[in-house]
């Protein structure tokens, strides 16, 4: 398994960025600590440069693994479980999608599942719906999905390893779809983190590999040993996402979340 850091090409509201702006900087300095890849987030998609970035990825010889650049549409109020403006979503996410293949990075469905609101299973029939022809979009551009779980005080839809298992499911299984796993939404939502992994499997297709603070690893009390080991059991080969809060000084941050998880991934059966 390799580690990558969650990094916005500019500043952003969201509080699990270690790095914002200055991105070739940033880039610079991850690479030279040994980081490998970047979890990436767009904030203003309109304005995002996907090959500007793709050099500076290269150069620093650091992969894109994650791509968070929806926020435009939802901002819109684009969501895959609204079936009225599907053709319209479709549309607008081409050029998502187009970066995300130019990046080699996969696009997120967090948030742009939509909230299920007061009818969870017509929603949930038209997610999967929405995800089954946002997949075939991403698969004719070389695009893998992914899907993930998110807690409960950001979003009322697919909050379980379990759900999200059941919606691909739903969306009749495309071969480019697979779980991106948070260990912080997973340690408020699932009564077993490792129970939750060996169930997704091979499924799994990135990991936010973070405290139960939000903290980088090894800042709180979550055992991630036992959460490496098993991601391990399962076969998963992928990244470890740092998305975490930073804290007032994201580098010492950076730093200590590499090594701790070096030594785990150094330590795993
Ligand atoms: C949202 O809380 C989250 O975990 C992110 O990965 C969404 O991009
Ligand atoms: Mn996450």
């Amino acid at each position: 398994m390799r580690v990558s850091i969650s990094v916005a090409t500019t500043p952003s509201a969201m509080p699990q960025i270690m790095f914002a702006g200055h991105f070739e900087d940033h880039c610079r300095l991850l690479a030279a600590m040994g980081y490998e890849g970047v979890d990436l987030f767009f904030p203003n998609p309109r304005d995002a440069d996907a090959e500007a970035a793709r050099k500076i990825l290269d150069g620093c010889g650091l992969r894109a693994t994650m791509l968070a650049a929806a926020g435009d549409i939802m901002a819109d109020g684009l969501f895959l479980n609204d079936p009225s403006r599907r053709a319209e979503l479709l549309e607008r996410s081409r050029p998502h999608l187009e970066m995300a293949a130019q990046l080699g990075a996969m696009p997120n469905v967090g948030f742009l599942r939509g909230r299920h609101g007061k009818r969870p299973g017509e929603s949930l029939r038209h997610m999967a719906e929405g995800l089954a022809a946002y997949c075939e979009l991403a698969q004719t551009m070389g695009v893998d999905v992914l899907l993930e779980p998110i807690c409960r005080y950001e979003i009322d839809s697919i909050l379980t390893t379990d759900q999200a298992i059941e919606l691909c499911t739903l969306a009749g299984s495309p071969s480019n779809l697979g779980l991106l796993l948070d260990l912080f939404h997973m340690n408020i939502e699932e009564p077993s983190v490792c129970g939750a992994i060996c169930r997704a499997g091979t499924l799994i297709r990135h990991v936010h590999f973070v405290d139960n603070t939000r903290a980088v690893p090894g800042m709180g009390c979550l055992n991630l040993q036992d959460v490496v080991a098993c991601l391990k059991a399962v076969g998963y080969a992928g990244f470890l996402g740092i998305e975490a809060v930073p804290g007032p000084d994201p580098e010492e941050k950076a730093r200590r979340g590499l090594a701790f998880t070096r030594t785990l991934l150094n330590a795993a059966p």
